[in-house]
Formats: structure tokens, C-alpha cells, sequence
């Protein structure tokens, strides 16, 4: 199922002296469960099954229900993955397929992901577990999802009894990814699952999401004290279009909004100042002591990165987001924009008291050409290059930074965008389900195996 034809490539480089290239650095691939594995029959509906048939919430009409078929094709994907020569695998469990309405573990959803944990050990690849990555069960939505305050416990008791079957199987958990993507784009403006649009929404979301991060912390620590247990937020530094005062006044009010607003209760246990200039629908229901279980201590924040946003003054919502002409874009319409990613390590590291930072995706969606057998992806390559250059910049500048997981692995369902955008460094032909390298996938793979610390060992 795998093509072998290696096509002409340039190589990923980074100065001898990188610390990316220090025996202590991760390098690693990402996926997420819904975005695979498909097989959505082995488990319970969930938010995006449902919101896939909403007519027009697609851009191809597509859904999940195959996917890469990941759910059957796990071994030959385990081998695609040790043949990258990584250190950490990054994948996401499927709530709805580990765990019955009934509030039991659904015993054939577990065997599979301790199958796929017990082959990564056994060849040395670290798990990287991630517990919520956007597949709510949609009997929880029918609730309230997000909205109701009792999916935060509802995710702890699933937390606790994942974390008791997976044992010490783990080499890293993380609660949540990129709670900013489940409140704002899936309860605010409705763009992803459950796609619910009001501004009162969003925050309130948010919350409940932040604290089903600090009751699953509660639980990691007495399930899994030896993994390292954090969450991963999605970050987009943003900038004014002018340096008028008002626009970067802007930029700074969509900074709180959608940067501040997450990493701010995390790590001080308070929301920006932002919160006292919402009005009061919007604002989340805070009860005593939710903001101490958030704010629980860390081993580690990974940190998402794809590019920057611009802003400019708005009169009606106090700032709006600019697209401006003739930047260079991926296949998402989002800028390139490496020392966006340096700029943004250097202002976390300086606002803020983190623990150790990973870099827990980072890629780049590129009109992929199949010809001869090959993907030759220049740009996506030269994609990595600049950003892997972009947080050998930031540890340089004192950031410290343990990791970094190239988004994806695979191609495969980008969400609201279907299967037509392909973030992979490997291709997949979904109709044969054949994955094939890509350039920057070989050229990640050299980059990875041909570190100095792992040479020197093959010599000794
Ligand atoms: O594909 C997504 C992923 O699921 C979460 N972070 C951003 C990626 C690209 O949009």
C-alpha cells in the first residue's frame, strides 16, 4: 500500500549548532481520530457526523465515516510512522468510540487504542496522546454539549477511566486541542461542529472546555503521574494593519479574544480584563473555584502554528480581519509567515511563567500534484524549513522548547474544508487508501534520522 518511488528533493537543514538537533529535542508526526480513522459504525455518532449532514457545512459534501481508513490500516500506519525515523507519535482518542452512553467503557474501542499504543512502544516511538480533539458523542450535544456545564464532568469520567485502562502506557497526555476551535468556530459563528452562531455562545463554551481541562488535570495526576500531562492551544499572532492607534488597538482586542482568552486562565487562573468589557450575555458562568482547577500546574503547553492574522478598526464589533493582497498563501488562503512563530514564542515566554513549550503542529496545506508516482511539494517543504528555522530562533532567544510534531502525518479530513485541502506529508489516494511519501515527508525523514546523536550511536 505504500509507493516507494523517492522523488528529487530538497533537504530540511538546520545549523550544526541547532538546539533542534540536542538529543533531548522530539520531533514527531500528528494526526486526529476523527480526521483517520473512519469506521464510524465501531462507535457512538458524534457532533461532526451530524454536522457533516448539514447541507453546505462541507465544502465537498464530504464526512468521516471512511476517512483514511486508519481504524483498519493502523499497522501499515505504524510502519509508515517508524519509517520517518521519528521520536513521538501525536493522535487523538476518540471519545465516542472508547466510551457507551450508558457512562462504561466500550471495551473494542479500548483494545484498539492499546493496540496502537503497544506496537509505538515496541518501537520506540513515544505516544503523544492527545483526549479531546473536536469529536464530542453527539448524545452529550444533545445536552448541551459545551454549553452545559456537566460535559466538563462528563469528560473527567471519561478521563479517568481512559487514563486507569491505558496504564502507563502513555508517554504524554493532553486534555484538549485547541479549545478555541471547539468554542468560538463551533459555538460562536458555526463554521464547525456543532455549528450553534451566537455571540453569547462562545465564552461560555470556552469555559466549561477549560474546566474539563482542569478536572481531567485532576485526574492525570492521579491515573498517570509519570506521563507528561498539558493541553494544546492554537495561537495566531495578531497584528494591526496601520500603525494607527485604533487599529492596533484592534489587534489587541482580537489578541485577548482569541489568544489571551485561553492561555491567560491557564496559566494565572484569570480571564484577560477583556471580561469586564463583554457584556453580560456573554460572559461564561463562573463558579467559586472553577478558576483554581483551571489554572492547575502543567508539565507542558503545546503550542499549534499556522500563521498570523491582520486586523483593523471595526466600529461595530471594535476590530475586523483584514486578507491582504499579494502575500504568499498556502492552500488555505493563510499567509506564510515563519517569524510569526518566533514573535509569538518570544511573547508567551515573556508574558507568561510556562512550563516547557512543544510545538504540536505545524505545516501547511499545498495543492499537492501527483505525477509519476510522486508529490513533489517544494513548498510545503520549504514551509518547514522556515518555520523549523523560525523556533531554532525562539530556543536561541531563551524560549524553551522541547518538541516539534509536523501537521500531518497523513492527508485527511480537514473539516469544514472536506478532504480537498491536504495538509499530509504523505499522500493519500482516497480511493485505494495507497499513502505515499511526499518530498517533504522524505526530507522530514532525513532530517529526523540523520541527527547527529542518533549517527554517532549507529557508529558506536
Ligand atoms: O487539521 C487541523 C487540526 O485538526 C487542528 N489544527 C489545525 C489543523 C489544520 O487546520
Amino acid at each position: 500500500m505504500l509507493t516507494e518511488s523517492q522523488p528529487s528533493q530538497t533537504q530540511l537543514h538546520v545549523p550544526a549548532d541547532s538546539p533542534l538537533l540536542s538529543p533531548n529535542f522530539t520531533f514527531g508526526v500528528a494526526t486526529a481520530s476523527f480526521q483517520i480513522e473512519g469506521a464510524a459504525s465501531e462507535r457512538l455518532e458524534n457532533i461532526w457526523d451530524r454536522f457533516c449532514q448539514v447541507p453546505g457545512a462541507i465544502k465537498d459534501d464530504s464526512n468521516g465515516l471512511v476517512a483514511c481508513d486508519h481504524y483498519h490500516l493502523w499497522e501499515q500506519d505504524i510502519e509508515l510512522i517508524a519509517s520517518l525515523g521519528v521520536d513521538a507519535y501525536r493522535f487523538s482518542i476518540s471519545w465516542p468510540r472508547v466510551m457507551q452512553q450508558n457512562g462504561q467503557l466500550n471495551e473494542q474501542g479500548i483494545r484498539f487504542y492499546l493496540n496502537i499504543l503497544e506496537r509505538l512502544i515496541a518501537k520506540n516511538i513515544k505516544p503523544y496522546v492527545t483526549l479531546y480533539h473536536w469529536d464530542l458523542p453527539q448524545y452529550l450535544e444533545d445536552q448541551g454539549g459545551w454549553l452545559n456545564r456537566d460535559t466538563a464532568y462528563q469528560f473527567k469520567h471519561y478521563v479517568d477511566l481512559v487514563s486507569q485502562a491505558f496504564g502507563d502506557r502513555v508517554y504524554s497526555y493532553s486534555t484538549l486541542n485547541e479549545p478555541f476551535c471547539s468554542a468560538y468556530l463551533g459555538y460562536e459563528i458555526g463554521i464547525h461542529a456543532p455549528g450553534l452562531k451566537s455571540p453569547q455562545y462562545g465564552k461560555k463554551a470556552a469555559h466549561h472546555l477549560l474546566l474539563a481541562h482542569g478536572l481531567a488535570m485532576q485526574v492525570l495526576s492521579k491515573n498517570s503521574p509519570n506521563s507528561m500531562n498539558g493541553i494544546v492551544l492554537n495561537f495566531s499572532p495578531c497584528h494591526s494593519l496601520t500603525n494607527n492607534p485604533q487599529d492596533i488597538k484592534a489587534a489587541q482586542l482580537a489578541d485577548q479574544h482569541f489568544n489571551q482568552w485561553y492561555i491567560k486562565p491557564l496559566i494565572e487562573g484569570q480571564y484577560p480584563a477583556l471580561i469586564d468589557q463583554i457584556p453580560f450575555e456573554h460572559k461564561p458562568d463562573i463558579l467559586d473555584g472553577d478558576m483554581q482547577i483551571i489554572a492547575a500546574a502543567m508539565d507542558y503547553v503545546g503550542v499549534n502554528y499556522y500563521t498570523r492574522e491582520i486586523y483593523q478598526t471595526d466600529m461595530q464589533n471594535g476590530f475586523e480581519k483584514v486578507q491582504q493582497k499579494n502575500l504568499p498563501l498556502t492552500d488555505m488562503g493563510w499567509e506564510i509567515y515563519p517569524q510569526g512563530l518566533t514573535e509569538l514564542l518570544l511573547d508567551l515566554h515573556n508574558t507568561y511563567k510556562l512550563p516547557p513549550i512543544y510545538i504540536t503542529e505545524n505545516g501547511a496545506a499545498m495543492p499537492d500534484k501527483f505525477i509519476d508516482n510522486k508529490i513533489d511539494d517544494q513548498e510545503r517543504l520549504s514551509y518547514y524549513q522556515t518555520h523549523l528555522m523560525a523556533v531554532d530562533s525562539a530556543i536561541r532567544q531563551g524560549v524553551n522548547i522541547k518538541g516539534y510534531f509536523a501537521w500531518s502525518l497523513m492527508d485527511n479530513f480537514e473539516w469544514a474544508e472536506g478532504y480537498v485541502k491536504r495538509f499530509g506529508i504523505v499522500y493519500v489516494d482516497y480511493q485505494s487508501m495507497q499513502r505515499t511519501i511526499k518530498a517533504s515527508g522524505y526530507a522530514y525523514r532525513d532530517f529526523v534520522s540523520n541527527r547527529p546523536h542518533l549517527i554517532n550511536r549507529e557508529v558506536v
